[in-house]
């Protein structure tokens, strides 16, 4: 057996752009192992091959980081969460431990199937949320989920989805104890958190309080998280913060209406039961990779949408500054393969110029005369 020295996060972002993976909560729901509304990983210790196989997709896809899935896995936030559900079978209080334990077990034997880093990952504290916990109470969850991820080894700490700069710096001033590299988003759009903490000093904050890779994820898409990203870089840069490195993983949908909305994409009516006909295609994802490596950003993934072809597309986007396709690549060769179909139209989409300049359909031809009938004939 080859064994190779395994680069750590840092090193492998002096190199070049990381791609990050896509989403967990949203992916799994579609297909059946999450319930909707508590978005909770259960489904780490009631559907472990369920968990490994999306992991497996991504890494497939190019992602050369797999997250723990332990979203909303505090054990305060998984305590609240199950105390509201109906049905107690549904998962218990204690269980929050066991999901942590086995998160790290799920990414560890798939991110090893491709010399992939495991990041233990950290989101919001249901009572911070609340407002019913300080400091001590929050920063004792989030020490409780690291002491977790150190034990079983992952190669950095990663916080995500924060809606306020001071929950972050919490989150990171805990992982940055633990030695290991630190990665921190913020669910930020361009108007600021929600104490009104605008991106660049929320940017500014998060490298003081010690993170290594700043940026935002979820909430909304590309091209507005991109200006988002843009306000983090000048502040950083003003701050004298130029080595920090820049990360997003926006969500895999088309939310333009909603740029200037705090609540993000969860505003949109759609959400989240009804979002397919919103989501980007791979050719925007390859915009989208270009859009971000240019503006500096290094750590590029997703979040809610981004399915495993998604994350393939910032792999392929980015081959060449990473000297590598992904693992996947035996099974695409860009839009050359289409000379092998039967029919003569779509040989004729066999390039480039095709794909690129496509406008693509919403897929409903009379859209307004279809809203008139269901406003009509509401369904159940
Ligand atoms: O599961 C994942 O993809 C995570 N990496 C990020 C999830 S972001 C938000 C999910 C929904 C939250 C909610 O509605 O409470
Ligand atoms: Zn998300």
């Amino acid at each position: 057996m080859i064994t190779m020295s395994k680069k750590g996060l840092l090193e492998r972002l002096e190199e070049g752009p990381i791609v990050g993976d896509g989403s967990f909560v949203i992916t799994l729901e579609r297909r059946g192992y999450v319930m909707a509304g508590n978005w909770t990983p259960e489904a780490c210790i009631e559907y472990p091959e369920a968990v490994k196989q999306l992991h497996r997709e991504f890494l497939r896809a190019g992602a050369d980081v797999m997250q723990t899935f332990t979203f909303y896995a505090s054990e305060d936030a998984m305590g609240i969460k199950a105390d509201e559900k109906p049905d107690s079978s549904n998962g218990t209080t204690s269980d929050w431990e066991r999901i942590n334990y086995v998160a790290c077990d799920l990414a560890r034997e798939v991110a090893d199937e491709g010399g992939a880093l495991v990041a233990g990952s950290l989101s919001p504290i249901t009572s911070y949320k609340e407002k019913t916990a300080g400091k001590e109470f929050v920063q004792n969850e989030f020490k409780k989920q690291c002491d977790i991820f150190v034990e079983k080894g992952v190669d950095f700490m990663l916080g995500e989805f924060f809606a306020e700069a001071e929950e972050a710096e919490w989150a990171i001033e805990v992982m940055a104890k633990t030695g290991l590299p630190v990665a921190c988003m913020m669910r930020i759009g361009k108007m600021g958190d929600e104490s009104g903490v605008q991106p660049g000093d929320a940017a500014v904050r998060m490298a003081k309080a010690g993170a290594n890779v700043v940026g935002v994820n979820c909430c909304y898409d590309p091209d507005t998280a991109l200006k988002t990203i843009e306000l983090m870089k000048e502040a950083l840069n003003e701050a004298g913060l130029e080595n920090v490195y820049l990360m997003m993983q926006p969500v895999g949908y088309h939310a333009q209406e909603i740029a200037d909305d705090p609540r993000g994409y969860f505003a949109l009516p759609e959400f989240p039961f009804a979002m397919e006909p919103r989501a980007l295609t791979r050719i925007d994802v390859h915009k989208f990779a270009r859009k971000a490596y240019d503006l500096g950003v290094r750590y590029i993934g997703g979040c809610c949408g981004f399915e495993p072809y998604h994350i393939r597309a910032i792999a392929e986007e980015l081959s060449t500054e990473r000297a590598r396709r992904p693992p996947g690549k035996d099974k695409h060769e860009g839009y050359r393969s289409l000379r092998r179909s039967s029919f003569q139209s779509q040989r004729e989409r066999a390039n480039p110029q095709y794909w690129n300049s496509l406008v693509p359909a919403a897929g409903r031809a009379n859209i307004h005369k279809l809203a008139e009938e269901q406003a009509e004939s509401p369904a159940e």
